[in-house]
C-alpha cells in the first residue's frame, strides 16, 4: 500500500485499485483538536482543499472527488477535456490546435488500457520479430545508433474523431473535432528498422504491442494490438518515435517509445512500444478483428444493422479540415483572418474553401503544402464581413484524389471517419 498515492501512483489508479484504503485516507475529518489538519503527513482531501468536508460521510466508496478529477490525470496538458477518465481520454478544443505543430500540452490522448508505470528509456526495449531472417531486441539508443534520426512533423487523427456527432449515435468516446494532432516527431524510420531485421518473402502484416496494460487487469489480456499492411509500413514517414516536439514523449502519449504512422487511424500508432512481429497474414490481435476500426464496404442508412463480414478494416483516413481560428461562438470585427489546418490520409489536400453565407458562394484560402509528407497542411485567408450579424464558417476541403468533405455524416455503426465539414458560429459586431 503506498504511503503517499499523489505521488506514487496518481489519485484514479489508487482510488480504483484500493477503494476503500482511498475513501479512508482521503476523507478522514481533516481539523484535530489544535486545529491542524489531521493524518500523519498524508494528503488527505481536507488537507488539499485547505476545507472540511462536512459531509464525508455520504461521499461513496471509490469516488475520486471531482476537486480532483482533471488536475492529476492531465498532468502536462493545456486546456484538454477529458471524456474519461478509465482509461485516459481527453480531446483538444479547436481553437487551441491553432499552432501549425501541436505542442505536446495540446496532443489529444487516447487510451484504451491502463499506460504503464513511468518508465525510463534507459531499460526499454523493443523486439522485432515474427517471419524475420534477423530477429532483434533493440534499446533505445541502438535504435539512435543503428538507424538515420529523423524529425517530421505528422499527423495523428483517431478514427473516430467526429463520433459525438453521428445520430443515431454511436458507442464509445464521444470526440466532437479534437482527437487529431499534427506534432513533431523524432525518431527512426519503421522500414529501416525492418530492413534490418529482413523481412521473410510473403510477409503481409505488422503486428504491434505496447506495454500498457488491460482494463480488467488480466495481465494475459492486451487493451489493443493493431497493425498495417507491410507496404503502409514501409513507407518512409512511419516513425519509432522517441521524441515529441524537441522532448522526451508524454507519458499519455506512449513514453518512451511508440509508432506513429500518419494518415491512418490514430489506433495504428502503437504507444508504449515493445515489439513489432511481421506476419504473413492479417493481424488478428485485439481491436483488429469484429467491427473495431472497420467500416462497412457500401454505404449504410442510420440505424441499419450490417453483418459482422461486411466491415472492412479502415487504411487511410480522409479528407478533412479544421477551423482553429476563430473560436466556435466568438466575437468578431468586420475583417477576420480565418485560418486551421487540413489533411487527407496519405494523399495532399488541394483546396480549401471557405463559406460564409451558407454555402452559397465558397471562396479559395491561401494553402500551404505540408512541412514535410504526412504532417496537415496550414492555410488561411482574410474575409471582409459585409455587416454585422451572425455568421458561419464553413470550411470544405478537397484532396488530390477529388474527394471533398460531405456536408453531413456519411453514416456507420461504429462512428468512424466523420469527415464532414467544420461550421464555426461567429457574431460579427
Ligand atoms: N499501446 C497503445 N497504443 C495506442 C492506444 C492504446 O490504447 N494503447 N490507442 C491508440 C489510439 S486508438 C489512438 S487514436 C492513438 C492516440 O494517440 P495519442 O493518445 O498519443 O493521441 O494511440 C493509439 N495507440
Ligand atoms: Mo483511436
Amino acid at each position: 500500500m503506498p504511503r503517499n498515492p499523489r505521488r506514487t501512483q496518481g489519485l484514479h489508479a489508487f482510488f480504483a485499485a484500493y477503494p476503500d484504503e482511498a475513501h479512508r485516507q482521503f476523507f478522514k475529518p481533516g481539523l484535530n483538536r489544535r486545529g491542524f489538519f489531521a493524518g500523519a503527513g498524508l494528503a488527505t482531501v481536507s488537507g488539499l482543499l485547505g476545507l472540511t468536508i462536512p459531509y464525508y460521510a455520504h461521499m461513496p466508496r471509490g469516488l475520486v472527488p471531482a476537486a480532483f478529477a482533471d488536475e492529476d490525470l492531465l498532468v502536462g496538458k493545456d486546456g484538454l477535456v477529458l471524456l474519461n477518465d478509465r482509461p485516459i481520454n481527453a480531446e483538444t478544443p479547436a481553437h487551441l490546435l491553432d499552432d501549425a505543430v501541436t505542442p505536446t500540452s495540446r496532443h489529444f490522448i487516447r487510451n484504451n488500457g491502463i499506460p504503464p508505470e513511468e518508465a525510463g528509456a534507459g531499460n526499454w526495449t523493443l523486439r522485432v520479430d515474427g517471419l524475420v531472417a534477423n530477429p532483434m531486441t533493440l534499446t533505445i539508443s541502438d535504435l539512435q545508433q543503428e538507424f538515420e534520426v529523423v524529425t517530421m512533423a505528422l499527423t495523428v487523427e483517431c478514427g473516430g474523431n467526429g463520433r459525438a456527432f453521428f445520430n443515431p449515435p454511436a458507442r464509445g468516446n464521444q470526440w466532437t473535432l479534437g482527437a487529431v494532432a499534427c506534432s513533431a516527431w523524432t525518431g527512426v524510420r519503421l522500414a529501416d528498422v525492418l530492413r534490418k531485421a529482413a523481412p521473410a518473402p510473403g510477409i503481409v502484416y505488422t503486428a504491434h504491442y505496447g506495454a500498457d496494460t488491460h482494463l480488467s487487469g488480466d495481465p494475459d489480456r492486451l487493451p489493443i494490438s493493431r497493425g498495417v499492411p507491410i507496404a503502409k509500413a514501409l513507407t518512409d514517414n512511419v516513425l519509432v518515435a522517441f521524441a515529441m516536439n524537441g522532448s522526451s514523449l508524454h507519458r499519455q502519449n506512449g513514453a518512451p517509445l511508440r509508432l506513429v504512422v500518419p494518415g491512418w487511424p490514430g489506433s495504428c500508432s502503437q504507444k508504449w512500444l515493445t515489439r513489432i512481429e511481421l506476419r504473413d497474414q492479417v493481424h488478428d490481435g485485439p481491436k483488429m478483428t469484429g467491427t473495431s476500426y472497420r467500416v462497412p464496404r457500401y454505404p449504410v442508412a442510420p440505424g441499419d444493422e450490417v453483418p459482422k463480414e461486411d466491415f472492412e478494416i479502415i487504411e487511410r483516413m480522409p479528407v478533412k479540415s479544421l477551423v482553429t481560428f476563430p473560436k466556435h461562438d466568438s466575437h468578431a470585427g468586420r475583417s477576420v483572418e480565418v485560418r486551421g489546418h487540413a489533411w487527407s490520409g496519405d494523399r495532399l489536400v488541394e483546396t480549401v474553401d471557405l463559406s460564409v453565407d451558407f454555402g452559397a458562394s465558397w471562396m479559395p484560402v491561401e494553402l500551404d503544402p505540408p512541412i514535410n509528407p504526412g504532417a496537415w497542411q496550414n492555410w488561411r485567408r482574410t474575409v471582409e464581413f459585409p455587416e454585422a450579424g451572425y455568421y458561419e464558417v464553413w470550411a470544405r476541403a478537397t484532396d488530390s484524389a477529388g474527394d471533398m468533405q460531405p456536408f453531413g455524416i456519411d453514416w456507420n455503426p461504429k462512428g468512424y471517419l466523420n469527415n464532414s465539414m467544420h461550421r464555426v458560429a461567429l457574431r460579427v459586431t
